[in-house]
């Protein structure tokens, strides 16, 4: 399938020529009919994937009962402070009564499939990489343990006791909680009616010192994203680049630009993600409005934003949308705007990167937001990239190294993300640099550092709960 011109969306222009207050009118209405259709219609409760994961679990006393239902609300208040758990807050939405918001209805899939077989990597920087042009790549996950292992049931008998992370505190803390019980979480009949619930974002599971690093072996870097240029700089201080990601239905990361000018790549094992992406220079204003009461989480983003950026006179590009499918791999190029949604209980595998493609842009952002990675970085691209580093003397040398672009400073949401950290880009925080922007937020006004996350905040997990402003660089991208 060609790749469509993302201001063309043939939801709107099929609209009927109409003077434009009318065509707003008609298109609210219709709205508001679809949306009173489906509330009339109850969503069936547990859904199959719930049903399933219950199966697995076994009934517990009522002591026992009590002590996982006391985790679990530990980690609702840490994580989102501003939710009141007791007084029904992290329900007072009713998306989980409302079919509307996992409905795919009406969508019109307009990225790109490539099989895997079908193209070098070569190729892939000159048709995607190089003109920033998402596609979902197929087939690249035949071969990986992880395609058959990451089932829950497995994960479960693996990393039944392993604390994932499933959101940040105010003061940039890891929240955690053990698989088993973020399960239970998913799974029960009062937690699972959250708006936007607790999502495992975890960019540490590969570390060598956690129970999970076993995961990391589980898949391999496809040959698409190998050049991974920020290896380099070594594993200790490099950006967060890797995350397991594991959410059920209408968890979901807000919408965000990735740090540091990133590409990413998606690899989703099981589940349907619900993608909207905007092309690199959309306004942040426009796609991320400041408005009181709107959340920022996936799902109350694609409630309430995302049908403004179908409707007749959006001033600017619409939005892409993409349904993931298990064994897809979306690519992300840099300076996209994305929100992500689960439709299901996903569990996926996301990593960020910079190679050739992006390089120059990369620079840019990590010589103005992370300075002394910047420097070492160079020390061993002048070793083993010396082409690069060449670029890099250039750019410093024109002193165009830029200040934040319109696309650079996003911020996001994740369904289970607190209101004021944002996790944005990483950072080797015994340097004592900040990147530019959001960085700073985590650690809060104490500046504490993240004991528990070796003091490498967790790049790609954003936040914030209410509000739509608090920008946050989100490390730039
Ligand atoms: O929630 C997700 O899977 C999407 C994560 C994301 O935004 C990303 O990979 O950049």
């Amino acid at each position: 399938m060609p790749h469509q011109d993302p201001s063309s969306n043939q939801r709107a222009t099929a609209l009927p020529p109409l003077e434009q207050g009318e065509q707003q009118q008609q298109h609210e209405r219709k709205q508001h009919e679809c949306k009173q259709q489906h509330q009339q219609q109850q969503p069936p409760w547990p859904p199959e994937d719930v049903q399933a994961i219950r199966k697995l679990l076994p009934v517990l006393m009522p002591e026992e009962e009590e002590h996982v239902q006391h985790k679990i609300r530990a980690a609702k208040r840490a994580a989102r402070s501003e939710l009141s758990v007791s007084r029904g807050e992290w329900r007072r939405r009713g998306y989980a009564q409302d079919p509307s918001a996992l409905s795919t209805e009406g969508l019109v899939d307009e990225v790109p499939r490539i099989h895997i077989s079908d193209i070098t990597p070569e190729e892939f920087a000159e048709r995607f990489e190089r003109p920033r042009l998402p596609v979902v790549i197929t087939g690249l996950m035949d071969g990986w343990g992880a395609a058959r292992g990451w089932t829950i049931e497995e994960l479960l008998r693996r990393f039944r006791d392993h604390k994932f992370k499933v959101g940040s505190d105010d003061d940039g803390y890891a929240v955690r909680l053990r698989f088993e019980h973020f399960l239970r979480y998913c799974s029960d009949p009062d937690h699972s009616q959250d708006d936007s619930p607790l999502y495992i974002f975890d960019g540490t599971f590969g570390d060598k010192s956690r129970q999970s690093a076993p995961m990391a072996s589980d898949y391999r870097v496809p040959d698409l994203f190998a050049e991974d240029l920020f290896r380099l700089a070594g594993e200790r201080r490099r950006p967060p680049y890797r995350w397991v990601v594991i959410g059920p239905a209408r968890s979901g990361s807000g919408l965000h630009i990735d740090p540091l000018a990133t590409n990413a790549w998606n690899a989703l094992l099981s589940g349907r993600k619900r993608w909207a992406l905007f092309p690199p220079g959309t306004p942040k204003q426009l796609v991320l409005p400041k408005e009181p009461g709107l959340g920022r989480e996936a799902v109350c983003w694609f409630q309430r934003v995302f049908p403004r950026c179908l409707a007749p006179g959006w001033p600017t590009a619409r939005p892409v949308t993409c349904i993931q499918a298990p064994g897809e791999t979306m690519f992300v190029p840099h300076g996209w705007f994305h929100a992500v949604l689960n439709l299901d209980l996903t569990v996926a595998v996301t990593h960020n990167y910079c190679g050739s493609a992006n390089f120059e842009a990369v620079w840019r952002h990590t010589r103005r937001g992370r300075p002394k990675l910047s420097v070492k970085w160079l020390a061993a691209l002048r070793a083993e990239r010396p082409d690069l580093a060449t670029k890099a003397d250039v750019i410093d040398g024109s002193g165009d190294v830029g200040c934040a672009t319109s696309d650079s400073s996003s911020s996001s949401s994740s369904s289970s993300s607190s209101s004021s950290s944002d996790d944005s880009s990483s950072s080797s925080e015994s340097e004592g640099e900040g990147e530019a922007g959001a960085r700073q937020r985590h650690g809060g006004s104490s500046g504490k550092r993240r004991a528990e996350e070796g003091g490498q905040p967790d790049a790609k997990r954003p936040c914030e709960g209410e509000g739509g402003g608090a920008g946050g660089a989100g490390g730039g991208a």
